[in-house]
């Protein structure tokens, strides 16, 4: 499969996508959503995947939307278009397990995308900000409903109002990034820790995605109802046998993703 806007690779178990717009710091257009969408597609449905890696350059995860593609709309345009809504929920829609490998700039629609993973892992030289307010519009992508779930409203406030961009450090302060990682090595680090993901077993994996997400998106009792029948679901698997069994009988498991 040729991609225009993206490279596509394999490495084990682990699928990875790289943004690959250089010229224009990897800026989102509706045809690199495409690609993201069909690229997703294609690991969802390989069986042997059982992780899956988005990244950028060193220099630009994704520096936003593309503005030259808005630049001339109006109202009519975007509402009866449904403006760049096209795939771009592609990502958070993913069921296996979703890292965003994060180096350099991650703004606007950049943000919002390392945002619909599960984890953020940044590169030391990360910035992630949501400077929409500085084009007069507001972030469209889920920023101002997925940065307050993951730092709080005040920082969230910060971001959004002033445009503020935060290092790397102060994302992991705040929540927003699980781990950070020297740039020279963030893609390697990061398939070590996808390829260990990988190797457990995929619908538990499914399962523990499905119900951490309804933590995010639902109320405390629903969805701690939601993850007693997820885990009573695990003892459907066979998976959770072997693991079990595995662990009395003091060896390493052999799941079979079943
Ligand atoms: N769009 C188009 N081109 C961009 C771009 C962008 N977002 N960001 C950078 N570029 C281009 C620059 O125009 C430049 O192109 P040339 O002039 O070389 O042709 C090239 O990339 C290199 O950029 P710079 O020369 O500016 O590089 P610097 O290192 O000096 O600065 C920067 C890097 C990232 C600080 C700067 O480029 C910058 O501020 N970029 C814009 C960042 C920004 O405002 N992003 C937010 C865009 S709005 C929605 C979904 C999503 C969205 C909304 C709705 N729905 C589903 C409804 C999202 C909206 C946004 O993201």
């Amino acid at each position: 499969m040729n991609y225009e806007n993206i490279l596509v690779a394999t490495h084990g178990k682990v699928g990875v996508i790289t943004l690959n717009r250089p010229k224009a710091l990897n800026a989102l257009s509706d045809g690199l959503f495409d690609d993201v969408g069909l690229a997703l597609d294609g690991f969802e449905a390989d069986e042997s995947i059982g992780c899956i890696v988005i990244t950028g350059s060193d220099k630009a995860f994704a520096a936003g939307a593309d503005i030259s593609g808005m630049k001339d709309y109006g109202y009519m345009d975007a509402y009866k278009a449904n403006f760049i809504t096209k795939n771009w929920d592609r990502v958070a829609r993913c069921r296996k397990p979703l890292i965003a490998a994060v180096a350099g700039f991650a703004l606007g629609g950049g943000c919002e995308l390392a945002m619909m993973c599960d984890m953020i892992f940044a590169a030391d030289n990360a910035k992630f900000g949501q400077p929409e307010v500085k084009l007069g519009i507001l972030p469209g992508a889920g920023g101002t409903q997925r940065l307050p779930r993951a730092m709080g409203k005040s920082k969230a406030m910060d971001m959004c109002l002033t445009a503020r961009m935060i290092d790397a450090v102060e994302a992991e302060r705040c929540g927003l990034v699980a781990r950070i990682m020297p740039a020279e090595t963030l893609l390697a680090d990061t398939l070590v820790v996808a390829a260990g993901i990988a190797e457990y077993s995929l619908p538990v994996l499914m399962m523990i995605k499905e119900s951490v997400n309804r933590a995010y998106e639902s109320s405390l009792q629903e969805g701690l109802l939601f993850e007693r029948r997820s885990f009573h679901a695990a003892f459907a698997t066979n998976d959770r046998r072997e693991g079990m069994t595995a662990f009395i009988e003091k060896r390493k498991p052999g799941f079979t993703n079943s």
